[in-house]
């Protein structure tokens, strides 16, 4: 294998349109993380590069909901996100953004570059357009009807439901996402990179060249090339971005899917402005890209052309080993449905217990497969793993060190067989572990490490020093030492996946950053070395704390489905009833509007619509005749508190003198419902 001088490692841009969630740091985040801490640790010169990808039309989409402009949007999720991956310890060298200035002189200096070399095509094509809002509809503004599954709401880039990749002309149904109207399609001018000149050499670089990367990866990119590669659009027609740097081109910016893998470089330019291209520019780099696996053809595809066209040097990434999905509870985590644990809840809910989440998050990674996350296995994991193995492994290795011999590490002496055999056992797990990192199989190292305290554990329990301690007081010196030996080795292991548990096991041990040169070794811990007093690393995860998030996803789900009821009888009805006339302050503070108790409810005979009901004001005991028998029965109403309008002039409605009225909700098919106050409140209140 080639001996690389530095190691580039690249995490997705996040889109800063929402929080970041269990979903991203599993696929993501946390992979990337241990990469980069295992590679400093061996002492390897890294940059680890990620920030915001705050461009595009889910920001766009995301400000037109909330009624704020994008820069609002991506001003407040870019804080959250940067908040979270700081509080779980992803060590990014630089978390940036892409509305940055410098991201936008370079990604514009990139497009001038190819366009400039003659490296696009130009095109005129009719495009889907909104009349009624003036603007052509990108990808995401238009929904329809998913050509492939048949799934309402499906996107103008991709289908939710069966994750097919679209373009808006298969869409059956199309509507604008901007203001429901059916789009008309207009021409438009846009600028494509070719990549159909790229696929022979595409094939070459990964079908030939990269036999290694992972299957999920390279299937990906072959189905892409044995499909055959089309020309790709690299602007939109849309009024947030980065502007085509080119005359002509008002109105029209980057495609975000070009300009942010060049975040990668510009943040990079921006951590090192001098000598960010001998990050870039040398054979002697080995850039890595971590991603999700709907990201995959951009990173292996798209990305690696865009690199080609440039020439000028620039390296191609050496793998991208991107994970498949997790998934919560047996469903699809997701933003707009609020199906997801998010981080900075997490954090603010599991205060100190940021490295459970790693660790459940690694031990479950999506590597090969979706895979689901459930909060059951959260507190299993936790409990099982990590409380009643690694944890309890250390405490008793430190707490009896303290006990017997004043907390400094005892002589080790003559070894016997079984000390030996399991020192022996650590640089076999070292090897392996190293083996499963190179590889990107982080879930196996995270095993081997948790063999490594499984050992240390078993160990003890069959050693049993607690009892030696009454007869033979230099066995139980030589057990303890072989205990903290290990827990060294340990701090050492988990450090990449670990590292508040490392840093805390570590300053147990008095053992200052030791590099991974140590791990293996049966001497970190000198004989005499003091150690500091002993301190949980783990506690237990109760049934409450996961009964309680298993409670906070039951009522996500309950109002889900009450909204996707509510929003199908939305369509099923056609237009909520006419405004009506403005009015004034004065107009609406003339009413008197009330709270009031229904004591009585009969029919009005020879009626089929009026009630007679008696009801107390407060004020007063009235009657009042209603036109609501066909909605409520009489016993319906009886004891129910409803709103009048106390100050209507008294009317004759069937013989009956009426005063006030009962106010009631009516749609657009005629059904009525009575207004209530939210809560019990006393019979005369004013509503207003
Ligand atoms: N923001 C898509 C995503 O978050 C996109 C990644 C960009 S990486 C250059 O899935
Ligand atoms: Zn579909």
């Amino acid at each position: 294998m080639k001996n690389y001088k530095r190691h580039l490692i690249t995490a997705a841009l996040p889109y800063a349109n929402g929080a970041v969630h269990i979903g991203h740091l599993a696929g993501v985040y946390v992979p990337a993380d241990i990469y980069a801490r295992y590679l400093r640790l061996k002492g390897e010169d890294v940059k680890f590069i990620c920030g915001s990808d705050e461009h595009g039309v889910p920001i766009t989409i995301k400000a037109r909901k909330l009624g704020c402009t994008p820069q609002d949007v991506v001003d407040k999720y870019h804080a959250i996100i940067k908040d979270s991956f700081q509080k779980f310890g992803i060590s990014f060298d630089i978390y940036s953004r892409t509305s940055s200035e410098i991201h936008h002189k370079t990604a514009a200096a990139f497009f001038r570059k190819l366009y400039d070399d003659g490296k696009f095509i130009e095109k005129e094509t009719e495009q889907y357009y909104d009349t009624e809002a003036g603007a052509f509809l990108a990808d995401r503004y238009i929904t329809g009807t998913c050509p492939k599954c048949g799934a309402e709401g499906a996107y103008g880039d991709q289908c939710e439901k069966c994750g097919s990749t679209l373009s808006p002309d298969e869409l059956i149904n199309p509507r604008s996402a901007i203001s429901g109207s059916e789009p008309v399609k207009k021409k438009t001018k846009h600028w494509y990179l070719p990549l159909d000149q790229y696929e022979q050499w595409l094939k070459e670089w990964i079908l030939e060249g990269h036999k290694e990367w992972k299957t999920n990866v390279y299937g990906q990119c072959k189905s892409w090339l044995d499909g055959g590669l089309q020309p790709r659009a690299v602007s939109r027609d849309l009024d947030w971005g980065i502007p085509v740097p080119v005359e002509g081109a008002e109105g029209k910016v980057l495609y975000v899917w070009f300009d942010a893998p060049i975040g990668y470089i510009s943040n990079t330019i921006e951590l090192l402005p001098e000598e960010w291209e001998k990050w870039w520019k040398s054979e002697d780099t080995k850039m890595v890209h971590f991603i999700g696996k709907d990201n995959i053809v951009f990173h292996c595809i798209v990305f690696p052309s865009m690199l080609k066209a440039y020439g000028d040097g620039f390296i191609l990434p050496e793998n991208v080993p991107a994970n498949e999905f997790l998934n919560l509870e047996g469903e699809k985590i997701s933003t707009s449905r609020n199906w997801a644990v998010w981080l900075h809840e997490y954090l603010e809910e599991f205060p100190g217990q940021e490295d459970v989440l790693r660790y459940v998050l690694c031990a479950n990674a999506p590597e090969t497969k979706d895979n689901d996350f459930t909060w059951k296995d959260f507190q299993t994991r936790n409990n099982s793993e990590l409380v009643a193995i690694y944890g309890n492994f250390v405490n008793r290795a430190v707490v009896l060190t303290h006990k017997y011999f004043g907390g400094k590490v005892p002589t080790a002496g003559r070894l016997q067989d079984a000390d030996k055999e399991v020192l022996a056992q650590i640089p076999l797990i070292k090897k392996q572990l190293e083996a499963d990192l190179e590889s990107y199989k982080f879930r196996e190292a995270l095993k081997e490490a948790m063999n490594l305290a499984r050992l240390g554990n078993k160990y003890l329990t069959e050693t049993e020093p607690w009892k030696l301690a009454k007869t033979d007081m230099e066995r139980v010196a030589a057990i303890l030492n072989v205990s903290l030996q290990l827990c060294a080795n340990l701090s050492i292991a988990f450090a990449p996946f670990l590292p508040f548990s490392s840093a805390k096991l570590q300053q147990m041990l008095n053992l200052e950053n030791p590099g991974w040169e140590r791990f293996g070794s049966a001497h970190i811990l000198e004989e005499n070395h003091p150690l500091n007093p002993a301190q949980l690393l783990f506690s237990k995860v109760e049934d409450a704390a996961v009964e309680a998030q298993i409670a906070k996803l039951n009522a996500t789900k309950k109002a889900n489905q009450m909204q996707e009821a509510g929003s199908s009888s939305r369509q099923h009805s056609t237009s909520p009833l006419p405004g009506k006339e403005e009015c004034t302050f004065d107009d609406f503070m003339k009413m008197d509007i009330r709270t009031a108790t229904v004591l009585e409810a009969v029919r009005v005979p020879k009626t089929d619509k009026l009630l007679k009901l008696t009801i107390d004001t407060g004020l007063d005991i009235r009657t009042i005749v209603s036109g609501i028998a066909e909605h409520y029965s009489p016993e319906e109403m009886i004891g129910k508190q409803i709103c009048i309008l106390a100050n209507l002039l008294p009317r004759k409605i069937k013989g009956i003198e009426s005063k006030g009225m009962i106010l009631m909700a009516k749609d657009e098919s005629g059904r009525m419902r009575f207004i209530t106050p939210a809560e019990a409140v006393d019979n005369g209140a004013c509503v207003n």
